[in-house]
């Protein structure tokens, strides 16, 4: 018969589980080789779009904190069950060695599987180990001694959890940025943003390049993959097996280097949210790898896939203005902004630059990638948008109140801004920024004012075709959100 667990096995279980998931963290940091990590992934995967869709609307940020803290619910009852398993073996076969050894196994081969990375594992397996050496109770003389046992393990174990959680933190926070792909160039190219960007009162507002650490992130998983430049390589697949092409960093290193401005905004960003950043991105051209496989599929589409997963569909035409990108404003391409190499395609929804590019495969029927998959329709040209942040508000010494912000039209441009104070009856054409020199990158606005009293301020862009921003309110789901913005200022 099955002895059920009684609240000492559960809390055995519960702080064994714990440590050995703290134990992953303090030897791994918060990547991919911490156990919670393809928990996560598999929860993410697991949850239904509609879910997803529902999440990113209204939990926003704090619908991270939810999958991952189920994973960790989920690693935690793992682990623990293991040092239980191994306690029981301890307590029947009267060797706390015998258990101890069993659970560590057990807990090894389980991180192992689950990671893919053996030698970390051990982080998880020890603190499990010693769960289920410290577990049996029955060989205990007196129930005092025991109890005195029981407090001294817990104590050790919190002890244990909080250091963990300490050496884990700094370990996540070493994957510092690697090396500059290091021109003059680029540094060229971050001073010229510096100057055409417009001056502005606000210090909290970016300038026409933002920084990588305040750049936006849209990731389906929790944790970004680990792919060292050298394991990596690019497949290229047209229609006929003998077209297949494979690059490896070292090759696209060979080829023509460009600089390029370029904005991303991310499809389901809300009318005024911050999901909208430029950097300077260093890469090559993908037209030529491109035209070597015979690019010409019977749907004029391409199917681009990432190390995590993601994958997304377009039309071939959009892909061949691309660009293969693998430095970032000066610096190596960062992880979370897929390292070792992004595709970067013009004027299209963020979701279009596949980061942690592993494969491109032209089709010869169209398909729905991730998103499509759970209702979007994010993969065509970006929506015309002027922000107005809060950041972007700013009271003057002189009564005035200056307004600023950036505007974006994809590769259609932006012509020029327009400001209403009076709700939309009349409009002022803001100050804009000297264009950058590339064809899709946003520019600034600003504009300043003497308000009397309460105003309802509105923006809109026009972009280089003439076409005013549409005044239409809809939500980004599915297909980017439309309207102006529009906010109260008062002197
Ligand atoms: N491999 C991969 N590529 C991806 C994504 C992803 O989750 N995985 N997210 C996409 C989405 S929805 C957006 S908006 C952009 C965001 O790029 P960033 O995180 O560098 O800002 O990346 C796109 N490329
Ligand atoms: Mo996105």
């Amino acid at each position: 018969m099955v002895d059920l667990p009684s609240r000492y096995d559960l809390g055995l279980a519960g702080l064994a589980g714990a440590a050995g998931v703290a134990g992953s963290f303090a030897v791994a940091g918060y990547t991919r080789s911490f156990v919670v990590a393809p928990l996560d992934a598999a929860v993410v995967t697991a949850t239904p779009g509609a879910v997803v869709t529902f999440m990113i609307q209204n939990v926003g940020e704090a619908g991270h904190l939810l999958h991952i803290g189920l994973a960790a619910a989920l690693a935690v009852v793992l682990f623990g069950t293991v040092a239980l398993g191994g306690a029981r073996v301890a307590e029947r076969l009267d060797s706390r060695l015998a258990g101890g050894l069993l659970a560590g196994l057990v807990a090894w081969t389980l991180a192992a599987l689950l990671t893919r990375a053996p030698v970390l594992a051990a982080g998880a397996a020890v603190p499990v180990a010693a769960g289920a050496v410290a577990g049996p109770r029955h060989t205990q003389p007196q129930l005092d001694a025991s109890r005195r046992r029981a407090l001294g393990s817990v104590a050790g174990a919190v002890a244990f959890l909080g250091a963990a959680a300490g050496a884990g933190t700094l370990r996540s926070g070493t994957d510092a940025l690697g090396a500059a792909p290091g021109t003059d160039d680029v540094e060229a190219r971050l001073r010229e943003a510096k100057q055409r960007s417009l001056s502005v009162e606000s210090d909290a507002l970016p300038g026409l390049v933002s920084e990588i650490g305040n750049f936006y992130n849209v990731d389906i998983a929790e944790f970004e993959p680990e792919l060292p430049a050298e394991e990596w390589s690019l497949a290229v697949t047209g229609e006929t097996a003998e077209d297949d092409l494979t690059v490896d960093f070292a090759d696209l290193l060979e080829r023509p280097v460009e600089h390029r401005f370029v904005t991303l905004r991310c499809v389901g960003e809300g009318l005024n949210d911050h999901k909208l950043d430029t950097a300077v991105w260093t890469g090559t051209p993908i037209a030529p790898l491109l035209d070597a496989v015979d690019p010409d599929g019977d749907c004029g589409c391409v199917v681009l896939r990432g190390e995590d997963g993601y994958f997304v569909e377009y039309p071939v035409e959009v892909l061949r203005d691309g660009f293969l990108a693998w430095g970032m404003n000066g610096k190596e391409l960062p992880a979370q902004h897929g390292h070792p190499v992004r595709i970067l395609a013009p004027g299209h929804w963020g979701e279009t630059n596949v980061k942690w590019l592993t494969e491109v495969e032209i089709l010869d029927r169209e398909m729905d990638g991730y998103w499509e998959q759970r209702g979007w329709e994010g993969t065509g040209p970006v929506n015309t948008v002027a922000k107005l942040w809060d950041e972007g508000v700013t009271r003057l010494g002189d009564g005035r109140v200056e307004l600023a912000g950036h505007a974006y039209a994809g590769t259609r441009g932006v012509d020029r801004v327009e400001v209403s104070t009076d709700g939309g009856d009349t409009w002022t054409e803001a100050a804009l920024s000297e264009p950058l020199p590339d064809d899709d990158v946003w520019r600034q606005w600003r504009h300043r004012f003497e308000p009397t009293g309460a105003h309802e301020v509105a923006v809109r862009a026009v972009d280089g075709t003439g076409a005013v921003q549409a005044s239409d309110r809809s939500e980004s789901f599915p297909s980017g959100a439309t309207g102006w913005v529009r906010r109260t200022v008062s002197g």
